[in-house]
């Protein structure tokens, strides 16, 4: 028995879906638990990222929890795809329902966690000077939610207004009459141009690469559509569940090079129509196949150029990498917003923003009159969330040590030399390559299932062991290698951030495998991990 015990069983760090999830699972298992957030309430990305026109790119019906019948019977979602409000409200009325908050410290941050390795606990010490004990110290601190803002020449000078998507205010900003700079053309500035377009006397949009924008086709959820998928939730949820990304979408299990021509054609219109990211479903092999990739790009480019009708604004919103590479944008009039007289796509491919002015900015050496600038400029995505909290673990070693050459983990949940941490619903893990909720259970169900187990048995202490790391990182590796995702730079693999290391973070290889895995696992006694 260790000498000291700790104040609590758990520390989770994050109140999104994941943290929500884990810390209604650890209660139900009788383990004592405190969260932090450094919002002011729950949510996570959703919290923060309030920016107009945000809004979720999976089904709502799909993107939310499953554990409670009751919830999802009650709970009337109003659009195909969720927008941020509705979406904050839902998870504001699950911490509300499972009565989540109590256990809730709000507006703090977790700055550092030391594991005290004679009495196997992690020593939390949060940014208003409270050290917290704990037997597990659970990271649910998201994928996409440590904001990066590039730093340019000059930005004291601006005398306007500065925004950043991933940071919005709560008041509503007011953009009448006023001259607009954003700074970014990825998922967030996608779905929030248009809308700002509308509102502003002019706005720049600063692009330095293009996107592939697949129309999200939004629209209200009928009675008939609702109380269909609610007569059995249940089956519908199992259906979802045991396929590749854990939701539910009009999928082709055909190689493109299976259809003549004009039926390629006809199946990617009908894709288009359905909208979203189905569109990758068209055919089984976009993200294998480089010829029918090509293919969907050409069919891309023509339907830029259908839209958009100054034929060098198409080019340049034209990308010129493999379809589906980077993470697919979700927008809603994204590519006719450029047919607006108010609307001007600058190129910054080139010298770049040079710098901040007194009045606006200088990009590609002309100067632009702003009275706002936004910056859209993405997260350290993946490990960022984690790797900004001083971690250290067994011997000395921190975090930022361990994954200098990128992340290592077993399973994504765990990674070697830190004994009871659990980093859930992120690298090494389906994570934002199926849906974050359903990661969220699965995830949560897993630790509390391991906490009981240890608890049942006497145990303090948990731990990955170096080789069965270093075999869930090869499996990791050589999922990612399978996909034409590896081949360009994007967030999955870190490019967006500099001296990051290059590699693959969450795990492609589908997620009724990793569902097996991690069962496996279990199965055979906690295989991989040393436990005592
Ligand atoms: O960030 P991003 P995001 N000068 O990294 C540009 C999720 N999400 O917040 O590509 C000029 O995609 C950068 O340019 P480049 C979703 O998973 C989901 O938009 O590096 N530009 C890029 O255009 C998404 O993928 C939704 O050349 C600079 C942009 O900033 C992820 O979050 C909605 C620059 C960053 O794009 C991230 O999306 C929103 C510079 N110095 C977000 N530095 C949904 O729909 C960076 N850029 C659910």
């Amino acid at each position: 028995m260790s000498a000291v015990q700790p104040d609590v069983d758990a520390v989770i760090v994050g109140a999104g879906f994941t943290g929500l999830y884990t810390l209604y699972r650890l209660r139900k298992g009788g383990f004592n638990t405190r969260c932090f957030d450094a919002a002011g309430g729950v949510g996570g990305t959703w919290y923060w990222n309030r920016y107009p026109g945000a809004r979720c790119d999976i089904e709502s019906m799909q993107y939310s929890f499953q554990f409670s019948e009751e919830l999802q019977q009650e709970w009337r979602w109003k659009e195909r795809y969720a927008s941020q409000p509705e979406i904050l409200s839902y998870i504001e009325h699950v911490a509300e329902r499972f009565d989540l908050k109590r256990d809730i410290t709000f507006d703090t941050r977790i700055e550092a966690a030391t594991f005290d390795e004679d009495n196997d606990l992690w020593v939390i010490e949060t940014n208003g000077g409270e050290t917290v004990r704990a037997r597990f110290f659970i990271m649910s601190v998201g994928c996409l939610s440590a904001p990066i803002r590039p730093t340019f020449e000059g930005e004291s000078d601006f005398k306007g207004e500065v925004y950043q998507t991933s940071l919005w205010p709560k008041k509503k900003v007011d953009f009448t009459g006023k001259r607009v700079g954003m700074i970014g053309t990825g998922s967030s500035a996608i779905q929030s141009a248009p809308l700002i377009a509308q509102e502003a006397e002019h706005l720049y949009l600063y692009q330095r690469t293009p996107n592939f924008v697949v129309p999200a086709q939004n629209r209200y959820l009928s009675d008939e559509e609702v109380a269909e998928i609610k007569s059995d939730y249940k089956g519908f949820r199992a259906k979802a569940y045991s396929g590749l990304t854990a939701f539910l979408f009009p999928r082709h299990d055909q190689s493109l090079f299976d259809l003549p021509p004009d039926e390629r054609r006809a199946r990617l219109d009908d894709q288009w129509e359905i909208g979203g990211l189905p569109f990758l479903g068209a055919f089984n092999d976009i993200l294998l196949s480089e010829g029918a990739n090509a293919e969907v790009a050409r069919y891309w480019r023509s339907r830029i150029d259908e839209i958009v009708e100054d034929p060098k604004i198409a080019d340049l919103l034209t990308p010129d990498e493999f379809f589906g590479c980077k993470r697919l944008c979700a927008g809603t009039d994204y590519y006719e917003t450029f047919n607006r007289d108010n609307v001007t796509l600058v190129d910054v491919s080139g010298k770049g923003i040079q710098r901040f002015t007194e009045n606006g900015l200088l990009a590609e050496d002309l100067d632009y009159d702003l009275d706002v600038i936004i910056y859209a400029t993405g997260f350290d995505a993946m490990t960022g969330s984690v790797t900004r909290i001083a971690i250290t673990g067994t011997n000395g070693l921190t975090i930022q040590d361990k994954w200098a050459d990128g992340p290592h983990t077993y399973l994504g949940l765990t990674t070697s030399g830190f004994p009871n941490m659990f980093n859930l619903v992120s690298v090494g893990s389906p994570s934002v390559l199926a849906t974050m909720v359903t990661g969220a259970e699965q995830h949560g169900d897993w630790v509390g299932d391991c906490m009981e187990y240890m608890r049942d048995k006497g145990l303090s202490r948990i731990d990955a062991t170096v080789q069965a790391e270093a075999d869930w990182d090869a499996e990791v590796t050589r999922a990612a290698s399978a996909s034409l995702r590896m081949q360009c730079d994007s967030w999955y693999v870190g490019s967006n951030v500099e001296g990051k290391a290059r590699v693959f973070a969450p795990y492609i290889g589908g997620w009724p495998p990793y569902i097996q895995k991690c069962t496996e696992v279990v199965a055979n006694g906690y295989e991989g991990f040393e436990l005592r």
